[in-house]
Order: C-alpha cells, then structure tokens, then sequence
C-alpha cells in the first residue's frame, strides 16, 4: 500500500454496530463489496468487539471483514480472550471450562450468548485466536507507533512471545497456561490485557462503589507516581476510589513507566468518561470512552506524529 497515509485506531466496540458504522462515516470509509475502506488510511481496532451491545454479529462482520481484507489490523481485547476461555473444556474434564462459567461470567458474556450460537460462535472464536495481543504499525515514513488493549509492558510481551513460541499460538494448552494462576504466562496476560496492578501494603484495602473490596489499584502504568502521590492519585479509571495512604519512595522507585522515547501507544479498556477524549500523556492515549455505558465510541486519527495530539481524536456523539 504505497498511497496509505494514515491509521485510524478505534477503541472498544462491545456489540454498538450502529455506533462503529458512523465513526467509519466519520472518518471517510465506505462500504465497497461488503467492505468498510478508504483509499488512503486503513484502521487498527483496539479489541473488545463483543459482549454487552445489541448488534454483535454486524461488528464482528465489519471488523473481520476489514482484517481479512487488509483494511485493517486487529488486537485481541480481554473479552476476547475470556470468550476463549469460557468456550474451552479443561482438559480431561467433561464438564468445565477453562474460565468458570459463574453467574458473574455468565452475565459478562451474556449478550454474545444470544447473539452467537454454534456455527457462527465457533467460527468467531477461531477468528479471536488468530488475534495478536499486541501491534506495532508502520507510519508513512518510517514512524511507528503501537496498540494494545490494555498496557504496553516488554516484559508480560516476552513471556507472552515465548509461550505462544512455545505451544504455537493462542490453542487450548496456551489458554490453560495462561488461566492458570501459578503459571508466570497469568500474570502477563493480565497485564497485557486488563491493565497493570500495584499492590496496597499489608493490610489496606478499598471499597468500589459496587462495594467490593479490592487490595490493589489499576495504575497510571504510562508515568511515575509523583513523590508523595497516594494510591488513589495513582489509579487510571472514571470513577475516583477512596484511598488516602501515601505510596512509599521505595515502592515508587520500582515502578518502570511507559518510556518516554518509545513509540506513542494507544490503549482501550478503561471506560473512560468525558465530554472529549484527550491523550493521558504525550505518548498515551486510552480510546475506549464507555460506548457499553452511555459514553461514546472513539477514534485517533495517526499519521506518523511520535506526540499524541488532542485534536486528532474523532468520537461519535
Ligand atoms: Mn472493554
């Protein structure tokens, strides 16, 4: 593709079709043959196309139909990887699935569960197994910049690499693996996928506003903590959390942010909230802004710059 002159990355979808069509609109593709293109840009969707919204299929059949095409690169999402894991037995076990069907992951997967059955549900299933967990692409001279769904960390990557090297793709031994809690590929793959943690000290712990309690945050993973930040200054989410103890020196020390010379990323999965998105650092964007819970859905508009820009974002309200 000599003419391409630019990617457009598009943050969750979760089911809203409608939502995905206009943005396409938006930002000047068309459907030709059944297919979403644009003569000089193609897209890179940040994972989670399913779950939750009214029109699963039609995205799956947008979005796939773009890959397949190549007017598109795709990352997998965690609803991706969980469908993956709920639709894969244990082994040597006839009843039980990889990830537990409780009612809470029941729920989560509900709406594709209606909207997908046998044929169709394997078929997309295969297709989410031949999703990389991660993407760096090719700006028009020579730029790069790179799309994950959730936290860009070298080292989760390695140890992802080497047990996809190992088992030879995303199959049901890399799966058991990675659903596997004492197996080093869990950690990374929640990294990767569901963002990164930071631990509270012994003995602290917060309520969600579910009331759940939790004994660590979800990190600010693109900077440092700044010295005296307490855990709730630290967390990257909408909704604010109640923790007032102070993160020590020593345990800012340890934390290695995203590099400040590294290519720009661009993340989903925060449910993020605003009137407008903006980047959360110069090289960070999140594009996921809660299309799932009255929010919209979002676009950034790359064109090889290494500094995000806040007029570059495209969103559909
Ligand atoms: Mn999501």
């Amino acid at each position: 593709m000599s003419e391409q002159a630019g990617y457009d990355l598009i943050g969750d979808i979760h089911g809203y079709a409608d939502e995905l069509e206009r943005l396409l609109t938006k930002l000047g593709y068309s459907e030709s043959n059944g297919v979403y293109e644009h003569s000089e840009r193609s897209v890179v969707f940040l994972g989670d196309f399913i779950d939750r919204g009214p029109k699963i299929p039609r995205v799956l059949e947008i979005a796939r139909g773009m890959v397949e095409a190549g007017k598109a690169k795709a990352v997998m999402g965690n609803h991706e990887f969980n469908a993956l894991a709920f639709h894969t037995p244990i082994e040597d076990s006839e009843h039980q699935t990889l990830r537990q069907r409780s009612n809470k992951n029941i729920r989560q997967h509900a709406a594709t569960l209606q909207q997908l059955k046998d044929g169709p549900l394997a078929d997309s299933l295969n297709w989410f197994r031949t999703l990389p967990m991660w993407t760096q692409i090719e700006g028009p001279d020579g730029q790069l910049c790179r799309a994950v769904h959730a936290c860009w960390d070298a080292r989760s990557m390695e140890q992802i690499s080497k047990s996809l090297d190992q088992h030879g793709g995303t199959n049901s031994a890399f799966l058991a693996d990675a659903m596997n809690k004492s197996h080093a590929l869990y950690e990374a793959v929640e990294v990767v996928l569901k963002g990164k943690e930071l631990g509270l000290p012994d003995g602290h712990s917060f309520l969600d506003k579910d009331g759940h309690s939790h004994n660590a945050i979800r990190t600010r993973w693109f900077e440092k903590p700044t010295l005296g930040a307490k855990y709730q200054d630290y967390v990257l989410q909408a909704d604010p959390i109640d923790c007032d103890v102070m993160i020590a020196s020593e345990v800012c020390d340890r934390i290695e942010p995203y590099p400040s010379d590294a290519p720009p990323c661009f993340a989903g999965h925060y449910w993020l909230r605003a009137d407008q998105p903006e980047r959360l650092s110069s090289k960070v964007a999140c594009l996921d802004y809660s299309v799932a819970k009255d929010g919209y859905l979002c676009a950034y508009r790359w064109d090889g710059e290494q500094e995000i820009d806040n007029s570059k974002f495209v969103w559909t309200n």
